[in-house]
C-alpha cells in the first residue's frame, strides 16, 4: 500500500518558525515532525508519496529519496489550495489500489493506522476519529452505527468525534475530488469530498482512536508535543562526555560529541543533540530539547523549551516554555518571561489575530538567525521574527517582525 503524506501547506500560523522552511521540517525532540509520520506509517506502506509545494527543496534535501529503505516519491501539489487538491496530486501514482492519506503535520502512534486498516475492510473510505470535549477547532464526525453520516467543519464548543486527518481511500476518491466545490474559506477540502461521497451512497466508515494525537498548527503545539515525546519515548542514553561534578537525573539523552561540564544539573526528561557545550553550572529542567551544535553556558536555566540546532543561551539566561529557532543567539542576561502576574492564560498573535494558547506558562517564540543583545526582557507569548536583531536592554512587549532591527 502507498502512503500519501500532505506536506504542501504554508504553515502560516507557525510564523516565524516557518519563514524559511515547511512546517513538517520543524524539529520536536530533535526530529522533524515528518520523521514521526514516516516512522508510524512505515510498517503499513511500501512506498511514500509526499505532496510538496511551499519550500519543497528543503524537504527533498532533508529526506532524500528513501526512508529506511522504502522509496519516497515527491509530487508537487496541483493548482489550488486545500487538502483535496493535495491528495489529487498523487493520482498518477496510485494505480488502482487503496491508499493511506495523512496530513504531514500531525503526530499519532502506530495503533492509529492499525485501527484504521481494520475498519476499512467493508467500506469505500475509512477515517480516524477521536473523542474531544471541545470541537471548536475540528471537523465533527456525525456517525450512525458503523458509518459516517456527515462531517461538519468547526461545529463550536461541543463534545464529539473529531476528524484526525488520517484516511484510507480507494482510487474512486479522485472522481469525487474533481467534483468538490471551493469551501467558504477558499480551499478544496477533503472533508467536503467525503461528504459528497456519502451523499452518493459510498460507505464511509471510521475507527475510534484513543491514543495521543496532536495537530501542529500553532507554536505552542510544538511545546505540547515535545513534552509528550520526551515523557513517553525518551531513552536514557549518554553518548557524549559528562565531566565529574555534573549531575544527570534520568532519562536524559545526550548525543555524540556533546560535553556536559562540571556543575551542570540536568533533570530529565531532557534530550540534547550532538556536539553541544553544556555548562559549566547550568540548570536544565524537564521537557527540554536542545538540538545539535548548541551552547548552554554558565548560570543559564532552561525548562520546557525547544532550542533548535546551532543556537546558544551562553550566559545568565532564563528560557522557560519557549521555542528558539536555528542559529539564534541570546545575549548575556536575556530573560524570557513565561507567566502573567494575573495568572491568566497567555494569548499569542497568530496570523494577525490574538489566540488563547490555553497555557498559563508560555515564554518566547523566536525565529531563525536572530541576534538578541544583552539584558533583553521578552514578555510571555511574544514572537521575534527570523533574521532580526534586538539590541541591548530592549523590552520586547510587542511582536518583532522578521528582518527587523530593534534598539532602545
Ligand atoms: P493546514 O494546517 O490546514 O494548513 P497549513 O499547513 O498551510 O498551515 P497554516 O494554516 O498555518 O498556513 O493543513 C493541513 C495539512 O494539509 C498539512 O499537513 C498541510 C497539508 N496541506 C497541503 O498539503 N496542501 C494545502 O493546500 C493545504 C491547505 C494543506
Amino acid at each position: 500500500m502507498k502512503g500519501v503524506i500532505l506536506a504542501a501547506g504554508k504553515g502560516e500560523r507557525l510564523r516565524p518558525l516557518t519563514d524559511d522552511r515547511p512546517k513538517v521540517l520543524l524539529k520536536v525532540a530533535n526530529r522533524a515532525i515528518i520523521e514521526y509520520v514516516l516512522d508510524n506509517l512505515y510498517p503499513f506502506v511500501d512506498e511514500f508519496i509526499i505532496v510538496v509545494r511551499y519550500q519543497k527543496e528543503k524537504l527533498i534535501e532533508f529526506l532524500g529519496d528513501e526512508y529506511n529503505g522504502k522509496p519516497i516519491t515527491y509530487v508537487e501539489q496541483v493548482e489550488g489550495e486545500g487538502t483535496a487538491r493535495a491528495i489529487y496530486s498523487a493520482k498518477e501514482f496510485i494505480e488502482g489500489e487503496s491508499f493511506l492519506a495523512v496530513n504531514g503535520d500531525i503526530y499519532f502512534e502506530r495503533d492509529a493506522v492499525k485501527a484504521l486498516l481494520h475498519a476499512f475492510r467493508k467500506a469505500d473510505v475509512a477515517l480516524l476519529v477521536k473523542e474531544f470535549e471541545d470541537l471548536s477547532h475540528f471537523g465533527k464526525i456525525e456517525v450512525e452505527g458503523k458509518y459516517v453520516k456527515e462531517i461538519k467543519e468547526k461545529p463550536g464548543n461541543i463534545r464529539g468525534y473529531a476528524n484526525l486527518g488520517i484516511y484510507l481511500f480507494k482510487p474512486d476518491v479522485f472522481e469525487f475530488i474533481e467534483k468538490t466545490p471551493l469551501s467558504k474559506r477558499g480551499e478544496y477540502e477533503i472533508t467536503d469530498t467525503i461528504n459528497l461521497m456519502i451523499k452518493t451512497g459510498r460507505r464511509v466508515t471510521y475507527a475510534v482512536y484513543d491514543g495521543y494525537w496532536n495537530d501542529i498548527g500553532r507554536p505552542w503545539d510544538l511545546l505540547n508535543l515535545n513534552e509528550y515525546i520526551l515523557k513517553n519515548h525518551l531513552k536514557h542514553e549518554i553518548r557524549g562526555v559528562v565531566e565529574e561534578g555534573a549531575t544527570i537525573i534520568p532519562p536524559v539523552e545526550i548525543g555524540e560529541g556533546t560535553v556536559v561540564k562540571s556543575g551542570a544539573y540536568i533533570v530529565g526528561p531532557v534530550k540534547i543533540g550532538k556536539n553541544c557545550k553544556i555548562g559549566p553550572n547550568c540548570f536544565i529542567r524537564p521537557y527540554t530539547s536542545i538540538g545539535n551544535h548548541c551552547h548552554i553556558g554558565n548560570a543559564v536555566e532552561i525548562k520546557n523549551s525547544i532550542i533548535m540546532d546551532h543556537s546558544n543561551a551562553p550566559h545568565l539566561n532564563y528560557v522557560g516554555d519557549s521555542i528558539i529557532g536555528e542559529h539564534t543567539n541570546l545575549g548575556a542576561g536575556t530573560i524570557t518571561a513565561n507567566l502573567r502576574h494575573d495568572n491568566r492564560t497567555i494569548k499569542v498573535e497568530v496570523k494577525g489575530k490574538l489566540e488563547d494558547s490555553g497555557r498559563r506558562k508560555l515564554g518566547a517564540i523566536i525565529g531563525h538567525n536572530v541576534k538578541v543583545g544583552i539584558n533583553v526582557t521578552i514578555y510571555p507569548g511574544r514572537k521575534i521574527g527570523s533574521n532580526s536583531f534586538v539590541g541591548p536592554g530592549v523590552i520586547v512587549d510587542k511582536n518583532v517582525p522578521s528582518n527587523s532591527l530593534v534598539i532602545v
